[in-house]
């Protein structure tokens, strides 16, 4: 039943919100796991909210004959204020209009072949880092988090809609990377004590200041949808699927604002998580250098010197693994919302667990960074960096809620396999062409956290390898 599961006493109004005071959320939340175990529910200003963070719980909640996704609070906030249309991320669930198009229409788009066609622009992109590395020199102090993150704003946005932000050819990142990040910590700001009290004060410009950033990237999303309907060209990207797409079933199309809607939808999605993801990978292997050992000698074995190919990445099984545990350790979208399903056939919801009762209203939310950490899972040695257990044969053993860092089910990451893609050759090329060091050999990681988490404070070194010039 509903008393079984273990609610810590918050206060009058404000409910437990002073328990998620950190400078990082998750770790507030996460602490609680350690304290109240693996489900527990809180009320934040008056709406109740469930936990969950084992691999056994997580395994259930992804069972879509009962439940399903409910975006949460924080892409709920994501969202502008009266906007038309959603993108499929932030779409309230897969039954609306809105999602049921645009799957519809982008799954053909991300496809294998398709994303296999952009490996030419990912790699004009990649090429960009590499050279601008080897320019700087080896003591120039690499902003890991920064240089990635115009890698993968700049090749989403290229095999995505043809557009160039060129942010390797300048100090400042583009007016739409400070629209995108004002946004982005507006949702994860939202529960924060000290924004909540600012919000309140006559002269508080913060909502005004994430309206104006949110028109201006409907904006840009606007323009570049028309640009490309007034300079038509046959290249086959993520915009001109959508542009000319039909959907299948209803023969419909997307008008501008989903258009626009999903336009912005996969320039913030495709690329935080990714630069996340291979800032993490990097610092991993850094901090273990068997596994860099191993990594570099892939490369060597399966490229050499060659130049790196789309068919080279299949035999990269180590850098495969060493991605996957990074994802583990660190997943970059560290959880989603499960409810149960709005046409779930069951009158009666079987109890979680078999013994916690779940309301229609509850919002789930499951924390897969600690469920991808259970010791039950993945024994004592959990908190270490083991690439060896997600190699093929391992990662394919696994119980089904061990490992969901692409989310799960149907609506699960659309972008998956172009973000593998772009990962495992940018993680190729770098090792294939520098040796990299820590610039602070005693650096530990920090977390930041906005909607997706990265390293904070990190920098390394690149030094040209032999033979490479
Ligand atoms: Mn992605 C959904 C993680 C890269 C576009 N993505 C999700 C979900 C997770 C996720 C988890 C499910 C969220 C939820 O249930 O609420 N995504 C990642 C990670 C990476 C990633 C860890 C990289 C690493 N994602 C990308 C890329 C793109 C993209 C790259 C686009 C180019 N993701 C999406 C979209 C959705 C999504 C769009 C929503 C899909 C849907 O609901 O139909």
């Amino acid at each position: 039943a509903r008393e079984n599961i273990p609610a810590p006493k918050g206060l009058p109004i404000l409910g437990n919100l002073l328990d998620l005071q950190d400078e990082v959320p998750l770790h507030a939340i996460e602490r609680m796991v350690d304290i109240h175990g693996p489900i527990f529910k809180i009320t934040i200003l008056g709406q109740e909210r469930i936990t969950i963070a084992s691999a056994e719980l997580l395994e259930e909640l992804c069972d879509e004959k009962r439940f399903w996704k409910t975006p949460g609070d924080a892409l709920a906030s994501l969202k502008r204020k009266g906007a038309p249309r959603s993108g499929l991320f932030s779409a309230p669930s897969e039954d609306s209009i809105d999602w049921q198009l645009a799957h519809r229409i982008l799954m053909p788009a991300f496809g294998p072949l398709s994303i296999q066609q952009m490996f030419g622009e990912m790699h004009d992109i990649a090429s960009q880092l590499v050279l601008k590395w080897a320019r700087k020199g080896p003591s120039y102090r690499i902003p890991v988090t920064l240089d990635f993150t115009r890698l993968t704003l700049d090749t989403i946005a290229l095999c995505g809609m043809g557009y160039r932000f060129n942010s390797f050819y300048q100090n400042e990142m583009h007016p739409y990377v400070d629209a995108m990040n004002t946004t982005l910590s507006a949702s994860s700001d939202r529960l924060k004590v000290g924004s909540l009290v600012r919000k309140l004060l006559p002269w508080d410009k913060s909502a005004q200041q994430l309206e104006e950033a949110r028109d201006y990237m409907r904006e840009v999303a606007h323009e570049l949808v028309q640009n490309r309907r007034d300079n038509p060209t046959d290249k086959h990207d993520l915009l001109n699927a959508m542009i000319h797409g039909k959907d299948p079933k209803t023969g419909e199309t997307m008008d501008n604002d989903l258009i626009s809607a999903n336009m912005t939808t996969f320039l913030v999605a495709g690329h935080e998580t990714t630069s996340g993801l291979l800032s993490f990978a990097m610092l991993n292997l850094l901090k273990n250098p068997q596994t860099y050992f191993k990594a570099q000698q892939e490369i060597d074995r399966v490229v050499g010197r060659e130049r790196l190919t789309i068919d080279h990445l299949k035999d990269l099984h180590y850098i495969t693994a060493v991605l996957r545990e990074t994802l583990r350790l660190t997943p970059t979208a560290p959880g989603f919302s499960r409810s149960i399903r709005g046409d779930n056939p069951n009158d009666v919801e079987p109890l979680l667990g078999g013994k916690y009762a779940i309301r229609r209203s509850d919002q789930v939310l499951c924390l897969i960074g600690k469920a991808q950490r259970d010791p039950k899972v993945y024994g004592e040695d959990t908190n270490d960096f083991n690439p060896d257990r997600m190699l093929e044969e391992n990662f394919q053993r696994l119980p089904a809620g061990a490992w969901k860092a692409f989310g799960t089910g149907i609506r699960a990451c659309i972008g998956r396999a172009f973000a593998w893609q772009e990962a495992q050759m940018v993680l190729a090329l770098m090792l294939q062409t520098f040796n990299f060091s820590l610039d602070d050999p005693q650096y530990q990681m920090r977390i930041k956290q906005t909607l997706t988490i990265k390293p904070e404070g990190f920098y390394m070194r690149a030094t040209l390898r032999e033979g490479i010039t």
